[in-house]
């Protein structure tokens, strides 16, 4: 409400004339009362009542092509299939590394994994973690007055002052680190030795899980029982559900339900999830005000034949910085600001998610540098610009593998894996993968050739210049071991002594 002064000086004047003193202190007060309410429906406009709810939905290991959208013909994914519909595909987004722990510290801080020090996929009892001087996106979003909360996969320390509830996390229900390593590891004895796989409730080991039939079940029930039970003020909510990644499990209900055998019905599992998880948010009238996102935390794990996914028509898989390796399904739905049925081309990672919702929230982003940049111009319509320059691929300890700039993608010499050849995985058990030596520095127009098949580095001499002198300019702030050059600007990892 708005008190015109003209009215107020008109009254004042009036009540000078025409009343006693004591009525002069009665309007004071009322005027008091109606400034203050002026105040507090100002400050309305801002409390976390009109902030919108987040939802982040993060597979792991999961393929371009295992989303009906993004072009699978062999599973059915109705849930997110709407999703695209009800806001934008994106069609050129990257995870921020093709591996597990390093792929979730780029998403929750919004910086390359290797400028915080997060490598690889982090073992059990590691003494490292996601360092707590990190603002992670829970952080971010809690000061702003959201619940938290994370069910699934941690997998950013599992040392206690790394897990989620000392990161930004009010709640935490899952499994600390990958579902595969626990005893039953088809490699447990020669290659590895785990102990028992813990499920956490917040800081509580409740269980050792012997089995992971009913876990997308779960965390899709305590998925929907937190939005309804924080309908009333702001919630971020980060499912990184711990499949489609080996060993594969689904419930009964899921069981034969796909043409893709039972990697496929994990798929139509995790589908059933997203759509509970958007009819809870229907049930409860939070649709229009709610961002629901999702993607996958790096491609498919090849090595494990039938029970990996498909990066279609991508060249390899996870643990590579070829485009099957990053270069992940994006779904985001926000009805009240994002229109329906788009499609994004300009490339986006997933570290730019982390300033896109600082941006859409208000909120304020951390002192010390991040990386990604907001695609909230890209996303809400303004622009079809990617909001960054080029992106840049990281891998194993802070090797610069790559660059994406414009269509273009070029790679740096370096060693990559490869099933090509090779006798695939079965039935969970994986195959062995070769490794490839290569040699010189190669360029792939994504445009015309999406499945990097043609190397035209000699043609465009100018090209890799341009892409050369962006790389140099991320190895004196990031460094690259390739080139055995230390960065300026990484920070150390958390660490237990
Ligand atoms: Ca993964």
């Amino acid at each position: 409400m708005v008190l015109n002064s003209y009215i107020i000086d008109y009254l004042w004047t009036y009540l000078t004339k025409e009343y006693e003193m004591g009525l002069k202190i009665k309007f004071i007060a009322l005027l008091c009362f109606f400034v203050w309410k002026n105040a507090s429906c100002q400050k309305n406009k801002n409390t976390p009542d009109s902030l919108p709810n987040v939802v982040l939905i993060f597979t792991d290991d999961q393929g371009y092509n295992d989303v009906g959208v993004f072009g699978a013909n062999d599973i059915s994914t109705p849930n997110l299939d709407q999703m695209a519909k009800d806001g934008a595909k994106l069609t050129n987004f990257y995870a921020a590394q093709a591996v597990c722990s390093a792929s979730r510290a780029g998403i929750l801080t919004g910086c390359y994994p290797n400028r915080i020090g997060i490598h690889n996929a982090l073992m059990p009892n590691s003494k490292k973690g996601l360092n707590t001087e990190e603002t992670t996106l829970a952080e971010m979003l809690r000061s702003k007055g959201y619940a938290t909360a994370i069910f699934g996969k941690w997998h950013l320390g599992d040392q206690k002052e790394f897990m989620p509830n000392n990161h930004g996390f009010d709640e935490y229900f899952g499994i600390p680190y990958s579902n595969d390593m626990w005893p039953l590891h088809p490699q447990q004895g020669p290659i590895f030795n785990f102990d028992p796989l813990p499920l956490y409730d917040n800081e509580m080991v409740i269980d050792t899980l012997t089995d992971q039939t009913n876990l997308t079940t779960m965390i899709t029930e305590r998925s929907v029982d937190f939005i309804e039970r924080n309908k009333e003020s702001p919630f971020f909510l980060y499912v990184p559900h711990p499949q489609p990644h080996v060993p594969l499990f689904v419930s009964d209900k899921f069981k034969g339900k796909s043409n893709r055998g039972l990697y496929g019905d994990v798929i139509t599992e995790l589908d059933w999830s997203v759509g509970e998880i958007i009819k809870a948010l229907e049930d409860n009238g939070l649709t229009d005000n709610t961002i629901v996102i999702f993607t996958s935390d790096n491609g498919p794990w090849l090595a494990y034949g039938n029970h990996s996914g498909s990066a279609f028509p991508f060249r390899e898989g996870k643990g590579t910085a070829w485009e099957g390796g990053q270069r992940e399904p994006f779904l985001i739905k926000y009805p009240k600001k994002i229109a329906g049925g788009v499609t994004i081309d300009a490339p986006v990672m997933a570290i730019d998610i982390y300033p896109t919702l600082a941006e859409v929230t208000n909120s304020k982003l951390p002192e010390k540098i991040i990386d990604g940049k907001s695609a909230w111009s890209l996303l809400s319509g303004k622009t079809t610009e990617s909001p960054q320059e080029a992106y840049f691929f990281y891998y194993r300890v802070n090797e610069l593998f790559g660059v994406r700039y414009g269509k273009w993608k070029l790679y740096f010499p370096h060693t990559y894996r490869t099933m090509d050849g090779q006798e695939p995985g079965k039935d969970g058990l994986p195959g062995n993968y070769k490794m490839v030596d290569l040699n010189e520095i190669e360029l792939y127009d994504l445009e015309s050739d999406s499945s990097e098949t043609k190397n035209i580095a000699a043609a465009y001499p100018k090209i890799i210049a341009k892409i050369e002198k962006l790389a140099n300019e991320m190895r004196i702030r990031l460094g690259d071991s390739l080139q055995e050059m230390e960065g300026m600007e990484n920070r150390a990892p958390g660490i237990i002594h």
